[in-house]
């Protein structure tokens, strides 16, 4: 079994934090340009990472992955609360990668216009709902939810994307988790 991605996605990363236990392959993959990007569009029509093979089947997106894998190895589903939760973070981390994307492309996206402000607006509901509910104590299992919120906040980090002075259970709760199982060996810093 393979799992292809680049080593800085976080949808990427929480496959590889979650799969403890399971034998598989990790290839890393430059999904923009040479080789890897060659490699994206041989097995992923979708041309995004990450993708899983495993002998003739080719899983696409995180999420349907992670069900893949879960009824693979008998792992328990996500209750219909988590996969909310689930949408919630696949929301601000879409939204956070297109507008990474559009900077990176020479675009303004501070600019006033509809498309941005619905954007920068999401960005701040997600996050200040999942303040909220880190506040709460929802995330108190480091379970697959929490592994996705982990590599949203240690990305959004990472890249510098946000502010995380207003949102000190987040910012709590990405430092509480920096000891866990992968989570070194899985950090883009570290190469
Ligand atoms: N919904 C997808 C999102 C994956 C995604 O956006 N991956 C990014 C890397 S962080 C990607 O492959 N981007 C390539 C592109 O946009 O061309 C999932 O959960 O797997």
């Amino acid at each position: 079994m393979k799992l292809l991605g680049s080593t800085t996605s976080p949808y990427v990363r929480r496959l590889r934090l979650w799969l403890g236990g399971i034998d598989y392959d990790f290839v890393a993959l430059n999904i923009f340009e040479g080789e890897g990007r060659e490699t994206l569009k041989r097995n992923n029509p979708a041309q995004k990472v990450p993708l899983l093979l495993d002998g003739e089947q080719a899983v696409y997106d995180s999420r349907v992955i992670f069900r893949y894998l879960s009824q693979k190895f008998d792992r328990p589903a996500l209750s219909w609360d988590q996969e909310n939760t689930l949408t919630v973070i696949d929301a601000a981390n879409d939204t956070l990668v297109s507008l990474l994307l559009l900077a990176r492309s020479g675009v303004a996206t501070d600019q006033q216009a509809l498309f941005f402000t619905l954007q920068h607006e999401r960005i701040e509901r997600t996050l200040s709902f999942l303040e909220q509910q880190v506040g709460a104590g929802l995330f108190e299992q480091w379970d697959y939810p929490a592994i996705c919120l982990f590599c949203l906040l240690d990305w959004v980090l990472l890249r510098e994307l946000f502010d995380f002075s207003a949102c000190p259970n987040l910012e709590r709760f990405r430092n509480l988790h920096l000891n866990q199982d992968r989570v070194a060996e899985t950090d883009p810093r570290n190469g």
